[in-house]
């Protein structure tokens, strides 16, 4: 069977940049669609198994290793963003508001961003930050994909 031409699109997929902070971020044009939600909820696993690459994104087992937005373009105008993880203990405190404030930054002056996909373990979901993100988006109009990973039958992704 021929490749849907969305599938086809995911699966040129191309790193392409890291930024720590907003002024790092690819130019803010085009559109992009944010993977969010807990650190170690599955985000960087759910951009490999949606661009069919396995080593795309990168995945650990340890929470935390994510401190960066990484930017992986589809085409020119489209790109897939895995945002920094957000809750994990391990971290200073000064450090956790740092990257939140990043991270708030970029969800709310990136003119960019057009919906957000948020991760959830299924095994700890509705936690403090998704509800907060599930707000943010409610409150901004910004659309929002659940994506539920780690469930006892595989994955449970659905495209968006
Ligand atoms: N069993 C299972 N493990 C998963 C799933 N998604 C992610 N993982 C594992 O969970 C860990 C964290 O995943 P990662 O994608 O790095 O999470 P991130 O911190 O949200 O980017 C890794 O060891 C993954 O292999 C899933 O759907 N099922
Ligand atoms: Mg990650």
């Amino acid at each position: 069977m021929p490749m849907h031409p969305m599938e086809k699109m995911l699966h040129q997929a191309l790193f392409l940049q890291s930024a720590q902070r907003l002024d790092q971020c690819p130019p803010d044009e085009g559109l992009e669609v944010a993977f969010a939600g807990r650190s170690n909820a599955g985000k960087s696993s759910a951009i490999n198994r949606l661009t069919g690459q396995r080593t795309l994104a990168r995945t650990s087992k340890t929470p935390g290793r994510t401190q960066l937005l990484n930017f992986f373009q589809l085409d020119e105008e489209r790109r897939l963003v895995d945002l920094p993880g957000y809750g994990y203990a391990k971290v200073s405190k000064s450090k956790r508001n740092e990257w939140q404030e990043h991270l708030d930054h970029y969800l709310s002056e990136r003119q960019a961003l057009v919906g957000l996909v948020l991760m959830m373990d299924i095994r700890h979901p509705l936690k403090d930050f998704d509800l907060l993100m599930l707000e943010w988006s409610a409150q901004a109009n910004m659309p929002i994909h659940i994506s539920r990973s780690k469930s006892l039958r595989g994955w449970r992704m659905s495209i968006i």
